[in-house]
Parts: structure tokens; C-alpha cells; sequence
């Protein structure tokens, strides 16, 4: 059986929207009230305002609590200390070029991140093969990840930016202990 031409398909689709649409529209003015009910709108409106401030208050807290668990550079370097190393790192079309791949653990460690040529991305994906870290890299930028290491082991670090055919074998292995 040939497949149907795909024209048919589509205005079929158009006339079938069509008539659900005017089906809903029938039922939504045929079933709706025509005069809202005042005192129940008006309390309403009353429980959103005193609602509002509360709302906005805890929200704002949140906001600025929450900053403390973002992985942010800045916030990461406050947390855990300045970095006790420096790994400089270069992405290109398709390696990781990792200028120190034994890394100490329990320590700050910055990664140094910049590119050859595209947008690449660096994982570091733990022995269990959980990412703990990641950053974009890109050309023109030196962009910093700041990572401690609590658990020794053999960690990889993966591409996480589509960046041609050879994307996939983007690995390197990095030795914490
Ligand atoms: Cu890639």
C-alpha cells in the first residue's frame, strides 16, 4: 500500500482541527456562566493581594539562598577556597589537550577551559559515570571550572557539544587520588 500524499494528510489534519475547535467552542460558551459571581471573585481578589507580598518575600529569600548551591565560579571559589592547581585545558577538533591529568583530591582545583577552533563542552563524569562538573568552552574565551574532587578514582571527561564527526571520541582520563 502506497503511503498517502502528504497534502491530503495535511488538509485532512486542518479540517479536523477546524471542527474539534468549533465542537469546544460550543461547549465552552454553551456551559460558561454568563455573570461571574462578585462576592466570590472579589475575595478572591483579596486573598491574591495579601498572598502577593508573602509570595514575593519568600521567593526573594530563595533566590539568594539558593546562589550558594549554583555553580558558578565565583560562588564555587568562595565555598571551597581558592584553587590549589591550575590545569590548563584546550578543546580542539577532537581531543582534550590536558596539560596535567593526575589530579589531587579533597583539594580546589581550577580548570582553565578554552578552544582551538569551536564550542566544545567539558563533562567530568565520575567513576560511576555521573557528570560532577561541566562548562562550555569556547574559542576566544577562558572560561574557569572550579571542581574538588572528594572521592579518588578514574574520572572522564566527555564533550558535551556536538562538534563534528568526531564528537564522540572526545575522552580523556583524568587520575585523582
Ligand atoms: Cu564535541
Amino acid at each position: 500500500m502506497s503511503s498517502p500524499d502528504p497534502m491530503f494528510v495535511l488538509y485532512a489534519l486542518i479540517v479536523l482541527g477546524l471542527i474539534w475547535s468549533v465542537i469546544w467552542f460550543l461547549v465552552i460558551t454553551r456551559t460558561a456562566r454568563t455573570e461571574p459571581e462578585a462576592e466570590a471573585m472579589a475575595s478572591a481578589g483579596r486573598l491574591r493581594r495579601w498572598l502577593l507580598f508573602p509570595m514575593v518575600a519568600v521567593l526573594i529569600v530563595g533566590f539568594f539562598i539558593s546562589l550558594y548551591w549554583l555553580p558558578y565560579t565565583n560562588v564555587r571559589a568562595e565555598r571551597l577556597g581558592e584553587p590549589q592547581m591550575t590545569v590548563e585545558v584546550t578543546a580542539l577538533q577532537w581531543a582534550w589537550i590536558v596539560k596535567q591529568t593526575n589530579i589531587p583530591a579533597h583539594v580546589p582545583v581550577e580548570f582553565a577551559l578554552t578552544t582551538e577552533d569551536v564550542n566544545h563542552d567539558f563533562a567530568i563524569y565520575d567513576p560511576e559515570g555521573r557528570i560532577v562538573a561541566q562548562s562550555q568552552v569556547m574559542p576566544g574565551f577562558t572560561n574557569r571550572l572550579i571542581f574538588q574532587f572528594d572521592q579518588p578514582g578514574e574520572y572522564v571527561v566527555r564533550c558535551l557539544e556536538y562538534c563534528g564527526l568526531g564528537h564522540p571520541g572526545m575522552e580523556v582520563r583524568l587520575n585523582v587520588a
